[in-house]
């Protein structure tokens, strides 16, 4: 393990018997929602990784450590933390370690830190992505990045509608990350169940997706995937009101001029406002739903990795 690393015993002990292992990150609980409904959040994604078979291992700095897997004392100390935790993405991360910081990880970060402890599957709610306006502001978030560079799946509902979908999608196909829609044939747009943009293949279970990844990281392609769950039916917001509240939300953005790192927790929170907390509802149902597919793959990844045959020379036809 990597001299940076922290690992919880539970995760420890599944990764070194090649047991099924979730990542989750930890800016969705100190930036992304609030207290406390954010640490009955991760507790809660954490038990859906646990039914489903697999052990959790929430990811975060902590007095500059990075810890794969956090006990309950952490993961409080995070969802209170709220700017006392720093949000880290990749360009932070050298940072945060040399100066023994708190903080919470983004996708991108989190995506660094799975990949040193060994974790190939990593669930979420929303990935970030190209914002809205970006021709002009190069907002694009550095999640997009990572998946092109490093080697972890992460589920997720797609991206929200607070980003500019097409373009992030276009992105994503530019940087050669493939995105396998989870029984979808379109993104999801995370509060609602597509926007419309097609997916590079559609998964029926586990096992493809499994097959997939392994696919891709034995032909030498160090990337990540995108595997994007739609929101459960019943948890879904109407497209056209959703829409609305963005517009807004994105509007208030600009009026007080937020840049930087401080856009995609400001739209989060504003939007929850708006909407009176239903989209918060709605965060919490989809990322559950994500927790539990992760397992599933993480699980058939293991199965593959058990039972693979000796590697078959090239073929000469
Ligand atoms: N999307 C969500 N909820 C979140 C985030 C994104 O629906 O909490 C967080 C994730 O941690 C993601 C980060 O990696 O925001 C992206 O931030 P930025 O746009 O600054 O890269
Ligand atoms: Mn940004």
């Amino acid at each position: 393990m990597h001299e940076f690393l922290s690992v919880r015993p539970e995760v420890a002990a599944a990764l070194r018997d090649r047991r099924p292992v979730v990542a989750l990150e930890s800016t969705i609980i100190s930036h992304g929602m609030p207290w406390p409904r954010n640490a009955e959040t991760a507790r809660a994604v954490e038990d859906a990784v646990r039914a489903a078979g697999a052990v959790p291992a929430t990811i975060a700095v902590l007095d500059g450590r990075v810890r794969i897997g956090l006990d309950d004392e952490d993961l409080e100390r995070l969802a209170r933390g709220g700017a006392a935790v720093t949000k880290l993405s990749r360009r932070d991360m050298g940072i945060a370690i040399a100066t023994g910081a708190d903080g919470a990880t983004t996708v991108a970060a989190t995506m660094i830190c799975a990949r040193l402890a060994g974790i190939a599957v990593f669930a979420t709610g929303g990935i970030g992505g190209v914002h809205r306006g970006a021709e002009t502001s190069f907002d694009i978030s550095a999640d997009l990045e990572e998946l092109a560079h490093t080697p972890v799946a992460v589920v997720c509902a797609g991206a929200k509608a607070i980003l500019d979908l097409p373009k992030t999608a276009e992105y994503l196909e530019t940087r050669g990350v493939p995105v396998l829609g989870w029984r979808t044939d379109t993104l999801p747009a995370f509060y609602t169940r597509s926007s419309g943009l097609p997916v590079t293949r559609r998964c029926e279970d586990a096992a493809e997706v499994a097959r997939i990844l392994d696919a891709q990281w034995r032909l030498g392609i160090q990337g990540g995937a995108v595997v994007a769950n739609p929101i459960p039916e019943a948890a879904a917001m109407d497209p056209a009101e959703i829409d609305a509240w963005i517009e807004e939300a994105l509007a208030d953005a600009t009026r007080r001029g937020v840049a930087g790192k401080e856009v995609t927790p400001f739209l989060l929170a504003r939007v929850e406002e708006l909407t009176g907390g239903r989209s918060l509802d709605a965060n919490i149902a989809l990322v559950k739903e994500n927790a539990t597919v992760a397992a599933g793959v993480a699980a058939a990844l293991a199965e593959l990795a058990a039972t693979r045959l000796p590697a078959r020379p090239a073929r000469i036809w």
